[in-house]
């Protein structure tokens, strides 16, 4: 009897044993994976700004590219019949020098790599690139995509298309060479559009939003965000403005700059973190 009843009792705790292992190992789990879905989520910090200058733009340009070589900006504007290529001053807003672009094509972003000048159509898939000087076009090429945003990091070209994909174009055969889906922790981050090369990081603007997206060349992962709420003014929308649009590095000196379509003014940040 006292046999059995050991057996019994053995039998016991080993089912016990193996039900409270697995019931561990459950809940580890299970806490484990919500605990890191809940730390990517909160990880990723949302950047205010603290405005440094202000300085007077065209409030007819429909900006779509923007960048900073040398002291002067480069802009691409867009909309047919008004697209151009145009080297602007950065304290007046003066336009220094300006090439428009066919009534029947719609200007898209624009990177200044070397000395060339590369930017992109909307939907015409067919891009330019001028000498950075004189912009004479020294040739054209062919794009597989809409042509959204461009910027490069030195070694490479990186363009947009709307969607949430950014594509690497390697800079002398201007064929693709790679790609990255841009992801945060809700999913893809689609509507990908002005883009800018800042530090190692992809910078972009999320269309019809007033955020703009810090981006991992090598994963596509969002690390950060800035949120540029209530940069443009009451006063500034008298006339009609559209988006935020348009992001420069002055690389030289650190300094950043964002404008919009439209936009009467451009502004150099400064981001603040969130901690
Ligand atoms: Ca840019």
């Amino acid at each position: 009897m006292n046999r059995i009843f050991s057996t019994i009792r053995l039998s016991d705790i080993l089912f016990a044993c193996a039900v409270m292992f697995c019931l561990t190992v459950h809940i580890k789990y299970t806490f484990a994976s919500s605990k890191s879905v809940s730390q990517a989520g909160g990880m990723i910090p949302t950047y205010s700004y603290k405005v440094v200058n202000v300085y007077p733009h065209d409030r007819h340009a429909f900006i779509q590219g923007l960048a900073f070589v040398g002291g002067f900006f480069y802009e691409g504007t867009g909309l047919m019949g008004r697209s151009s290529l145009r080297r602007v001053e950065l304290e007046t807003g003066n336009v220094l020098k300006i090439h428009k672009i066919a009534d029947h094509i719609f200007g898209e972003g624009v990177t200044v790599f070397n000395n060339k000048i590369i930017q992109l159509t909307w939907k015409s898939k067919v891009g330019f690139v001028y000498e950075k000087h004189s912009f004479k076009l020294l040739r054209e090429f062919n794009c597989q995509t809409e042509g959204w945003g461009i910027t490069h990091d030195g070694k490479r070209l990186m363009i947009s298309d709307g969607s949430a994909t950014i594509y690497f174009l390697d800079t002398e055969s201007l064929k693709e060479i790679g790609r990255i889906p841009v992801h945060d922790e809700n999913g893809p981050v689609e509507r990908l559009n002005e883009l800018e090369y800042v530090n190692g990081k992809i910078y972009a603007n999320v269309w019809k939003t007033d955020r703009i997206a810090m981006i991992s060349p090598d994963s596509g992962r969002v690390t950060g965000w800035i949120d540029l709420t209530g940069l443009l003014g009451p006063e500034d929308k008298s006339k009609p403005v559209n988006v935020l649009n348009g992001i420069a590095y002055d690389s030289e000196n650190g300094r950043l700059f964002v404008t919009g379509k439209l936009w009467p003014k451009l502004f150099e940040i400064k981001l603040v973190a969130p901690y």
